[in-house]
């Protein structure tokens, strides 16, 4: 035998090495391409008067911030039905860093930044670069941030002109830096018949009080993620005198609705249940059961679901930063990593089939990246009314695109990102598997990715054809402003020109007439609007080879994944009925 001390496994000790954890640093200052884009995208003044903040935040995730989202994350919300005398009380319980982030939120601006506007057209994008460092550190705490933006932004548009003195104080505190006074918002669309065909699923029904504006809300809303919100919107059929109510879309009314009464008891709501899920565990998502609910009707009869598109606009959007966002974290751990972890006989960093994988997952991040923040800047100049009427149609059809084509995105890149952990990747307590688990929710909610290709027909038959015209004419000049700004991207240019015209050809206008093709135009469209970006920022004055390179990555791939669809016969009768057919085998 040996003697104990030479034996390194001996029963006091664990053997002699322990690899080295992956670090978090300054999300800002180690955040190379953010802070590029920023210079370039920014006007210098702006720039340097947010970057302090900026700066100060990128430490902040990494630090107390992070250490908040991590206790949400290992104590989860519960749900106290009664109280100790047998009294329903309905109480969902959060951890102190959840209550924190509440606080953080309204003193870090998170969301009164877009709405103050004292960066004029710039606000949201300054909003949307904090709101991207922060996500992945915010134990989910941005989904409720999400609707409250969301909320914002449609009393803004719906209600504050016209609209009681209700809707005028709601709105401050939405959008209130003081924790004291920050409310929060839900959004009750989801019943159990529908989530994506609210139309047709919205059982939930609204009994007149007789005044003309308020309500009392009968229903059940089968998701509720911001349980614990101060106030929400929410959809309902009006019922009429004689007890009936219109079917449909054309039934939908948009309503108003504090969560609690005066008195701090709950608006006759019953929380029936929290749910059970795979991720997003940090919130409290809930069945809830309205039984008599007081609400305000904010938008006219029948327009509840135009009305609450304003909200699903900016919660979209937020999704987009999310995906974005968790993109970055996972390859900045990645990055770090590959520095610290050696495999047979040298660092990770020195496998060149290592850093292909990484290299690959980089691009879909800035591809992110950029995508989003255009969505960013193309809403404040939307809400600063300083955009073109091309721009107003832009807004509207990349919203859908980088919802969905980023969510997809994070789905990859973060279960990419936890392979290249090996089998710390897989292990809970290195706070990996949740970023994954957490991604897997961005396509599904805030409408599916079918549900937002079909979204995106929808912008271009009720713009009649407006929003493509849009989409050609600024991905036209970005082309053409980058190769003569930067010769050496001449060809690429010509290339994604190439790819774009033949996509949007008038030959191909029947793509746009059937919902078959939606799901791969929607792809196709968001890959060609991220060539365009990547050729813009590789040609800016500042730019970087790796720029050059991440461009023609991104171009090489097939940028109309539509059309070689389209020349495998992918859309026909025959072909529908072969993808019945394989399915439904056996
Ligand atoms: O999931 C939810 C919350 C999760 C947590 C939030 C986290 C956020 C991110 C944070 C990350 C950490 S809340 C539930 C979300 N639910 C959905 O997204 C619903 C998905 N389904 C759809 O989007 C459908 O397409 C519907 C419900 C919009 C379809 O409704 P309709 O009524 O059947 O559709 P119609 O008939 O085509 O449209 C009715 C009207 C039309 O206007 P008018 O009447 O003037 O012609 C449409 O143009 O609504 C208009 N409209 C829109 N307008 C429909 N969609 C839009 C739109 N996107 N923008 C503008
Ligand atoms: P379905 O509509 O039944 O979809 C099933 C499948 O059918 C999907 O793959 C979809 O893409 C596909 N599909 C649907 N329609 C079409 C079509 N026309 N053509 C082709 N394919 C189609 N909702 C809220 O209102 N508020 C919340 O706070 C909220 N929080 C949530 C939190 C979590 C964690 C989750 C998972 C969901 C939450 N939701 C919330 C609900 C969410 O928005 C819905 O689940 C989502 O919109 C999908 O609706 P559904 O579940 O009814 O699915």
């Amino acid at each position: 035998f040996l003697r104990s001390e030479e034996n390194s496994f001996a029963a006091s000790k664990r053997g002699s090495f322990f690899q080295e954890a992956p670090r978090l640093r300054n999300q800002f200052n180690s955040d190379f391409f953010l802070q590029s884009y920023l210079r370039r995208s920014l006007p210098s003044e702006v720039l340097q008067e947010i970057s302090p903040d900026l700066e100060n935040f990128g430490h902040r995730v990494a630090t107390d911030i992070h250490s908040m989202g991590k206790e949400c994350e290992l104590q989860p919300p519960r749900l106290e039905y009664f109280d100790a005398w047998g009294q329903r009380v309905d109480n969902i319980q959060t951890c102190q860093g959840w209550k924190q982030l509440h606080d953080v939120a309204a003193e870090e601006g998170l969301i009164s930044i877009a709405f103050e506007r004292k960066y004029a057209q710039w606000s949201r994008l300054y909003q949307a670069a904090k709101l991207f460092m922060f996500c992945p550190s915010s134990g989910l705490y941005s989904c409720p941030l999400a609707m409250t933006d969301g909320a914002a932004k449609t009393v803004e548009v719906a209600g504050l002109t016209k609209q009681a003195s209700m809707l005028q104080d709601a709105y401050k505190h939405l959008i209130s830096r003081d924790p004291k006074t920050f409310w929060t918002s839900g959004q009750w669309m989801t019943e159990r018949k529908g989530g994506s065909d609210v139309a047709n699923g919205t059982e939930t029904i609204a009994v007149p009080q007789g005044d003309g504006s308020t309500y009392r809300l009968f229903g059940y809303k089968w998701f509720s993620s911001a349980t614990d919100a101060d106030i929400t919107l929410t959809l309902a059929r009006v019922q009429n005198p004689d007890g009936t109510t219109q079917p449909g879309t054309k039934g939908l009314t948009m309503f108003f609705m504090r969560t609690r009464n005066e008195d701090g008891t709950l608006n006759n709501i019953e929380i029936q249940r929290l749910k059970n899920k795979l991720g997003t565990r940090q919130l409290p998502t809930a069945e809830l059961l309205l039984h008599g609910s007081l609400a305000h009707k904010m938008s006219e009869e029948g327009r509840g679901v135009p009305c609450i598109s304003d909200m699903l606009t900016v919660t979209r959007f937020h999704n987009s930063i999310s995906a974005a966002g968790i993109m970055r974290r996972i390859m900045t751990l990645a990055q770090d990593y590959c520095v610290r972890r050696s495999v047979f006989g040298k660092l990770l960093v020195n496998h060149p089939l290592h850093m292909q994988t990484l290299a690959r997952m980089e691009v879909e991040t800035r591809a992110a990246f950029l995508l989003t923040m255009e969505v960013a800047l193309l809403l404040g100049k939307q809400e600063c009314n300083v955009s073109s009427d091309e721009e107003v149609h832009l807004l509207r059809l990349l919203t859908p695109i980088a919802k969905l084509y980023t969510a997809k995105q994070s789905v990859q890149v973060t279960s990419e990102g936890l392979e290249s952990f090996g089998g710390q990747g897989y292990i809970e307590d290195t706070g990996l598997p949740g970023l994954m688990r957490d991604a897997q929710v961005l396509p599904i909610w805030e409408g599916t990715t079918n549900v937002l290709s079909l979204d995106v027909l929808r912008s271009v038959f009720k713009s009649e054809g407006q929003v493509l015209k849009a989409f050609h004419a600024c991905v036209s000049e970005k082309l053409s402003k980058a190769s003569s700004s930067c010769p050496a991207l001449n060809s690429l240019c010509e290339q994604v020109q190439s790819s774009m015209n033949s996509l949007l050809s008038p030959k191909n206008h029947e793509l746009l007439s059937d919902s078959l093709p939606a799901r791969d135009l929607a792809f196709s469209l968001g890959r060609i609007y991220i060539a365009s970006l990547f050729v813009e920022h590789a040609s800016w004055k500042e730019a970087t080879e790796r720029d050059i390179e991440a461009a023609k990555r991104w171009c090489h791939q097939d940028l109309t994944p539509v059309l070689t669809q389209l020349r495998n016969n992918a859309y026909g009768a025959k072909s529908s009925a072969c993808d019945l057919a394989l399915v439904m085998e056996g």
